[in-house]
């Protein structure tokens, strides 16, 4: 073992541990350390054992144990954890050294963090990691943001850890300035959240109004899975829909239909409507979660609130192939719509942020790997300003040439009664992006009815405000006005 470690990592739950074993199968020495000591015996007691990783009793040891500059990475509790551990390091840290925290937080900490330690001379990195404790150990997506003088010093050991794609690429890059890291990785779930929602209402759609078993859902998603849908949330409902519990039925009939949360779907709504980014789909997919949670009230509504009373007549082979049209055009509107958040998210924080690169990162390792994030990296290449996913060649015409089953699925979804926010927000967002002239004319007529908050004409230069005294009852003074 070399004489000094390559990097110290400080918190040996599951991540944490997976992230050591992957760093040292690739070559590195690391140190081990955690707040409950004796976790550090028991790993290198245990996991660990014979293997290139030296166990720290202390901050101190584990300072001293480490190459300069120093690199330590945190995977510890989100939150006060990381701050604390922050203070505990500062007194033994030399200007340059660099602090990486790996966990589950959200970006204005990270912003706060990184000008934090830059005042004492230090460097901070705040890194998503995503792909679960499989990926920790064989290869996350990796998407690290803070202070860049640092990045040169980590970019080797967080390459060589990080998921591969097929032309050997690695699902890690610099993402950004301060908490950048940490809001790509925030994005990369709330697309999450809208994936699986989508997937969801395809396969509601499939059960309630087709009347398909799971054994036949699960054959097209096997099918999907070898297209265009091809990815990770594909692959495992393929899968799902085949397990079967312990009497040979479907496990997935047998789960309550709640949906739990942890709060980065909500962090990503939030902030969209901070910036006035219109992110519908993923909002729409928190908000499923939301109805779902609410079981006993759904139960009592179910029994005295009637919906349509039609039954499908259309042709079943033909919806199933409109289903698959509607999912992949409302995946790219999400996506769409997360990458518009991203833009304004780094012109309101002075982000230089790499597009394509994103996509790379999320190419694979993490739950949403797909390939057609491929597609997504190949349009900003294209064009690196790209503003808006809808305007490159290839989705545009996607989207066209899906539009008559998407349209399809959405009509019969409301006809039918059964919910499919994602879907039908997606295609109303489609809509209302496509459409020169929306009827905010006559909202902004409203406006200035009841709260004389002026208008803009069209037969006049944009810029000069206008009131009418609607009802002659009004006066002529008008009210300040925003646009949001
Ligand atoms: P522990 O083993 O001492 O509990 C995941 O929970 C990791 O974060 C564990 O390594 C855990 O350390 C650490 N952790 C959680 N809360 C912490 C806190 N307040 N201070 C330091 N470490 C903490």
């Amino acid at each position: 073992m070399k004489e000094l470690s390559d990097i110290g990592l400080v918190g040996l739950a599951v991540m944490g541990e997976n992230l050591i074993l992957n760093m040292e199968s690739k070559g590195y020495t690391v140190t081990a350390y955690n707040r409950s000591v004796e976790k550090v015996e028991s790993f290198l007691d245990g996991r660990a054992k014979g293997k290139k990783i030296r166990g720290a009793a202390s901050i101190e040891e584990l300072v001293a144990s480490l190459e300069k500059p120093r690199k330590i990475k945190l995977m510890v509790k989100a939150g006060q954890a990381v701050d604390d551990f922050i203070e505990q390091l500062i007194p033994h840290l030399e200007p340059g050294d660099i602090i990486i925290d790996g966990g589950n937080t959200h970006y204005p900490d990270t912003n706060r963090r990184t000008d934090y330690l830059k005042e004492k001379g230090l460097l901070f990195i705040g890194t998503g990691v995503s792909g679960g404790e499989e990926g920790a150990l064989t290869g996350p997506s990796i998407m690290p943001g803070g202070a860049p003088e640092a990045w040169p010093h980590v970019k080797d050991i967080l390459q060589d850890i990080s998921a591969k794609v097929d032309d050997g690429s690695p699902c890690c890059d610099w993402v950004g300035e301060g908490g950048a890291g940490h809001f790509v990785k925030m994005i990369h779930n709330g697309i999450e959240y809208g994936d699986m929602q989508l997937i969801c209402e395809a396969y509601q759609i499939m059960k309630d109004v087709l009347g398909m078993s799971a054994d036949e859902m699960h054959e097209v998603f096997a099918e999907w899975n070898e297209g265009d849908l091809d990815s990770y949330l594909i692959e495992i409902t393929r899968d799902i829909l085949a397990y079967k519990d312990d009497d040979g039925e479907p496990l997935v009939d047998k789960i309550l239909d709640t949906a739990g949360q942890k709060g980065t779907g909500k962090w990503t709504g939030i902030v969209a409507l901070d910036l006035g980014i219109p992110l519908t789909l993923i909002s729409e997919a928190v908000f499923s979660r939301c109805i779902s949670s609410r079981k006993d009230e759904r139960v009592k509504a179910s029994q005295v609130v009637k919906g349509p009373e039609t039954t499908f007549d259309g042709d079943k082979k033909q919806l199933i192939k409109d289903l698959k049209d509607a999912l992949y055009a409302s995946k790219i509107i999400s996506y769409a719509q997360g990458y518009l958040l991203m833009r304004e998210a780094a012109k309101e924080f002075g982000w230089h942020l790499n597009y394509g690169g994103i996509a790379l990162m999320w190419r694979g390792g993490c739950i949403i790997r797909s390939s057609f994030l491929g597609n997504i990296k190949d349009a900003f290449d294209k064009n690196p300003e790209l503003e808006n996913l809808l305007l490159d060649d290839y989705f545009r015409k996607t989207v066209e040439d899906a539009q008559a089953g998407w349209r399809r699925v959405a009509a019969t979804a409301l006809t039918q009664g059964i919910p499919a926010p994602a879907i039908t927000s997606a295609l109303s967002y489609f809509d209302g992006f496509r459409t020169a002239r929306l009827p905010a004319n006559l909202l902004q007529a409203q406006r200035d009815y009841f709260g004389a908050h002026t208008y803009e004409r069209i037969d006049h230069d944009r810029g000069e405000f206008f009131h009418t005294n609607w009802t002659g009852r009004g006066g002529d003074t008008a009210s300040t006005t925003y646009n949001a």
